[in-house]
């Protein structure tokens, strides 16, 4: 089996309310199809959704990455070669998503061609996740509405709460309205994508010592290197790096720093390739992990749930892996479904992608 053409397909798909954080805002999904085509007529499917803020890629630098670099280098290649296709790959830095996009499709690839899935290739744990939902920028009363839609409607019974915001009492005052009206049923956890400081981010946690959160993710820049071992040092819940550890050597760097007790492992930035290094060097160094989003659609979200189900670490936390809820459609010919708060992994060969056709050639950009 040999790959014969990539093709990176530009789509836009609206949401129904835009999700807003400290380091940005999404209100659509305007990411890239990646298509790896093989001679042998299969077809490995995955997505990279841009985030300039965190990585500075854009839809069109990754087409352009995809279409001039990356499938000169690999056209011919094997998809099993992936140690060799990736050295290629590397030899571009940066550019995290439209690299993770040819890594799962080709792991896509892989699994089809010896008709398994993706999840039993990788680890074979488990065939399911439970959710986390990402409770974006609001009033602490409208956070509070969605979160209790989110839990009738799917079951989902924990809430990543997006903190961040200056002066700190809003966030605050957010978490403790939800934990009041949610009640010690549900888990809370907080992500500060870099907006506090670390003394910010101090004074918070004091004031909400007592709402029992799991964890707290990126609340002050990497770049603040001695804030955020000093704010690790004193607290007393688990401190997460998110944006500040997207590779192996940064992972290394962020816990041996003493900067993070906790990783986020995103399949949209790590693939499934460097996502496994990432969680195997964590349960190397005894560090914890959770599945991230990068808000991907139900095509990264099938990833995410792919690789996270596949080990018992990764399976542990609930996975974020419900933002595809606020799009307005989806690509994927058959739609997830969250039943009681948990999601199930396809059983079909690979990742289970298929994609409705109709939908691609209406929310396609480029014909
Ligand atoms: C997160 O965990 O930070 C927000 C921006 C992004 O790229 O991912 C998200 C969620
Ligand atoms: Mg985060």
């Amino acid at each position: 089996m040999k790959i014969t053409n990539i093709e990176a397909i530009p789509f836009a798909i609206p949401y129904r309310k835009p999700l807003a954080f400290a380091s940005g805002q999404i209100a659509e999904a305007a990411h890239v199809l990646v298509r790896v085509h093989t001679d042998d007529g299969l077809v490995g499917t995955a997505e990279a959704p841009p985030r300039p803020f965190t990585y500075g890629e854009t839809q069109a630098s990754i087409i352009s990455v995809i279409e001039t670099i990356f499938a000169p280098q690999i056209i011919g290649a094997s998809p099993v070669e992936r140690e060799s296709i990736h050295a290629r790959l590397n030899r571009t830095v940066a550019n995290p998503a439209a690299k993770s996009a040819i890594d799962m499709a080709l792991w896509d690839l892989i699994g089809q061609s010896v008709g398994l899935p993706v999840t039993d290739l990788l680890g074979g744990h488990g065939d399911q996740m439970r959710v986390s939902h990402m409770v974006g920028f609001a009033e602490p009363s409208e956070m509070v509405a969605e979160a209790g839609r989110v839990r009738d409607r799917y079951g989902i019974t924990t809430f990543k709460v997006k903190v961040g915001r200056r002066p700190i009492d809003m966030d605050v005052a957010a978490c403790r309205a939800l934990r009041e009206a949610l009640g010690d049923g549900v888990e809370l956890y907080i992500d500060g994508n870099r907006g506090w400081t670390a003394p910010d981010s101090a004074r918070a946690l004091r004031k909400m010592a007592d709402l029992d959160l799991l964890f707290a993710e990126e609340l002050c820049p990497a770049d603040d290197v001695l804030g955020r071992r000093w704010l690790v040092n004193q607290s007393t819940i688990p401190m997460f790096a998110d944006e500040s550890a997207t590779r192996p050597g940064e992972v290394t760097r962020e816990l041996l720093d003493g900067a993070a007790t906790g990783v986020s492992i995103k399949t949209a930035r790590t693939g499934f390739t460097y996502s496994q290094r990432v969680l195997f060097q964590c349960e190397g160094l005894g560090a914890d992990v959770v599945m991230g989003n990068q808000i991907d659609s139900q095509i990264g979200s099938l990833c995410s749930l792919a690789f996270g189900a596949a080990f018992e670490l990764t399976s542990r936390r609930a996975g974020e892996l419900s933002n595809f809820l606020d799009m307005t459609d989806d690509l994927l010919a058959e739609p997830l479904q969250i039943r009681n708060g948990v999601l199930r992994v396809r059983e079909a060969p690979g990742l289970g992608i298929e994609i409705d056709e109709d939908k691609l050639t209406h929310y396609r950009q480029d014909n």
